[in-house]
């Protein structure tokens, strides 16, 4: 008889993280435990949202005493500023990233070192939007589609091209609504600007602003980032991988890719699988070069090469107090500053590559969109510089804790159809027009009673990936299927709950169906700018059916949201119809406008809106209840 699936509990991940803060403890160096715990209480005005410094005149801060800042702003419209501001900032990195990846692909050649690996998508693209293929060189291709899609970040006229995708009754509604975004750069541009001092100070036009600018993030950049990316580096497929601290290595060479633009990881992996890397390695007595990743760009490259994940956004440091690194690699987004500090205090080095992300202390070797030539050449001066630095480990210093799991990640839109076709049609990589019949089936029927995207990252005011695991257990149970991106998805990893033999703790349903389409329980979309593709597969699930996206059984969960991205995202994924269920409190609470808009107003705009609650039962109950109601407005 098989054994019962071992999982790895969230306490067993404490007690490491636990060893490796008193290693820090006995380095005299800082980790965010200590500095979260040093920046307590933390102040009430800034987490109510109410606290402005918007002009020259502040900070204002809003008291019953003070009911007005010096302007004359109240509450809610410091509160709904600095939510639009921070939807802003969010879609603005998300959509920055994107140029990025678009400037590479400008930069393909047949030569290399970015190439197109994955033609199909590039013509069937090229097809939408009407750039002729045929008889064309496949290069000459990819830069005209490069070219249209830069145009999208600040195009003069019209709303983005992408919006097409979406079904007419989103189409409408974001018409009708004010919503559909214009250029990317000019909603980002218009959200600044609106939120200076003088301008508007209506809540609900803010709040408005912020889906907009959302918008432009989800059908916008991180679409665009999405479908290039496959381009460039291939679409995912459903491939194996391990993660957590235990997937370093004691006896190799260990390089971590850290992050969420994968241009620069993507020739790291390239770099560290030649054989003459390999064999660098192990004639400086290595027994071979072991890339793992946090973060986004971890999940960028497990989906295509199976890169092991080494764990979420906290525990970067911790990777590092392990004492086995020989490098980090970052590019944007999510890292820490402190990652400097920590690695004086061994031989590991710190190595950016990002003007938008210089960090004093790291060692900066830059890559850049718009000159690629040298990047493969970089990536190996680099991976040989990490195995150079093997001999330099003090073996005394590391730990490596043991625990880590295995997992099954790359379920693009394109592999879950691959994987519904497994059940009941033949399906041509080619040309993914297969359907999400058996999906659809599985819903009517009540065999699976709805699916929750599970996305985001972690956060220190909730325990490292509890809100995340027990919200996944609780929905597993409650036959719900779940997809998963950004640092989610590595919760759902490192536990084990990515992996086929997981299904035991799903209910019966759930289980039938892991069994008979052969997935794991929780679907790995991707990175955070992946979320695009869920905004695909329900758009494309609620044309199949005939319903509206609304309608689904379908909700959103960020249980441990940190970043101003989560704040772009939750407002893309609102106005695309679907609620959204947060386990963070965003900073609005200050204002009791903010929370009537963002909980009740925004279903006038949209259909859907927030739920807060810091419980992960239960939001749990809250998705139940919300997916429950769906099925019976359905009638099924
Ligand atoms: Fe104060 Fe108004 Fe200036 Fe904000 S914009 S800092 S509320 S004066
Ligand atoms: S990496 S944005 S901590 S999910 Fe995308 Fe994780 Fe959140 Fe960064």
């Amino acid at each position: 008889m098989k054994e019962t699936k071992q999982f790895t509990t969230v306490e067993q991940m404490e007690t490491d993280m636990k060893k490796l803060k008193e290693i820090a403890d006995s380095l005299n160096v800082d980790t965010f435990e200590g500095r979260a715990a040093s920046q307590q209480p933390q102040c009430k005005f800034g987490s109510d949202g109410v606290c402005c410094t918007i002009c020259g005149m502040g900070p204002c801060r809003i008291t019953p005493k003070a009911p007005y800042g010096i302007c004359g702003a109240d509450e809610h419209a410091i509160a709904g500023r600095n939510f639009l501001r921070m939807a802003a900032a969010g879609s603005a990195a998300h959509s920055d990233h994107a140029r990025e990846i678009l400037h590479v692909l400008h930069e393909t050649s047949p030569e290399g070192p970015y190439q197109i690996k994955d033609e199909a998508k590039l013509i069937r693209l090229a097809a939408e939007w009407g750039v002729k293929t045929e008889g064309r060189d496949i290069y000459e291709v990819a830069h005209e589609v490069a070219e249209i899609g830069l145009l999208e970040f600040g195009k003069p006229f019209g709303t983005l091209r992408n919006l097409n995708r979406a079904t007419k009754e989103r189409q409408e509604v974001w018409e009708k609504q004010g919503i559909a975004p214009r250029a990317i750069d000019r909603e980002i541009s218009t959200a600044l600007h609106m939120s200076t001092i003088g301008n508007t100070t209506d809540p609900l036009e803010l709040v408005r602003q912020a889906m907009r600018v959302g918008m432009a993030d989800g059908w916008g950049g991180s679409m665009l980032g999405t479908d290039f990316t496959d381009i460039i580096f291939g679409t995912p497929q459903a491939r194996g991988t391990s993660g957590n601290l235990g997937v370093l290595e004691e006896d190799q060479v260990n390089i971590i890719v850290h992050g969420h633009n994968p241009c620069f990881s993507e020739m790291i992996v390239l770099a560290a699988d030649s054989k003459e890397m390999q064999d660098y390695a192990k004639s400086k007595g290595a027994q071979g070069i072991n890339i793992s990743g946090i973060c986004c760009t971890a999940n960028e490259v497990t989906m295509r090469h199976g890169v092991k994940i080494v764990g979420g956004f906290l525990q970067q440091e911790h990777a590092i107090l392990t004492g086995a690194v020989e490098m980090m690699c970052v590019d944007v987004q999510c890292v820490f500053p402190s990652i400097a500090r920590i690695k004086d205090c061994f031989h590991t080095k710190f190595v950016t590559s990002s003007p938008i992300c210089r960090i004093p202390g790291s060692v900066y070797v830059e890559l850049s969109g718009e000159d690629t030539e040298t990047a493969y050449k970089k990536a190996i001066e680099l991976v040989k510089d990490a195995i150079d630095n093997y001999q330099n480990r003090d073996q005394s210093k590391v730990w490596i804790p043991e625990n880590k799991q295995d997992a099954v990640v790359g379920y693009s839109t394109e592999q879950i159809i691959s994987s519904l076709d497994g059940v009941t049609n033949s399906f041509v990589a080619s040309d993914p027009t297969g359907t999400y019949k058996p999906a659809l089936d599985a819903i009517r029927a009540g065999v699976i009673r709805g699916a929750v995207a599970m996305v985001g990252c972690n956060n220190p005011k909730a325990r490292m990936d509890h809100n995340h695991t027990e919200i996944m257990k609780g929905l597993l149970a409650n036959d719900i299927l779940i997809v998963g991106s950004g640092c989610a998805s590595q919760a759902a990893i490192k536990s084990g709950f990515m992996d086929f033999d997981a299904k035991e703790i799903c209910g019966e349903g759930m289980k039938r169906v892991c069994n008979l389409v052969g997935i794991p329980p929780i679907l790995h979309m991707g990175a955070c700018v992946d979320i695009s593709r869920m905004m695909l597969l329900v758009t494309d699930m609620a044309s199949e059916w005939g319903v509206n996206t609304t309608d689904l059984p379908v909700v959103g969960c960020a249980a441990e949201w940190m970043s101003e991205k989560a704040v772009a995202i939750a407002n893309y994924v609102i106005s695309t119809g679907l609620d959204v269920f947060l386990g963070i409190n965003p900073p609005i609470m200050g204002s009791s406008k903010m929370l009537e808009i963002t909980t009740e107003g925004m279903r006038d705009i949209s259909g859907a809106g927030f739920t807060y609650n810091t419980d992960p039962h239960e939001l749990v109950r809250l998705m139940v209840e919300t997916i429950e109601a769906k099925r019976k407005a359905l009638g099924i």
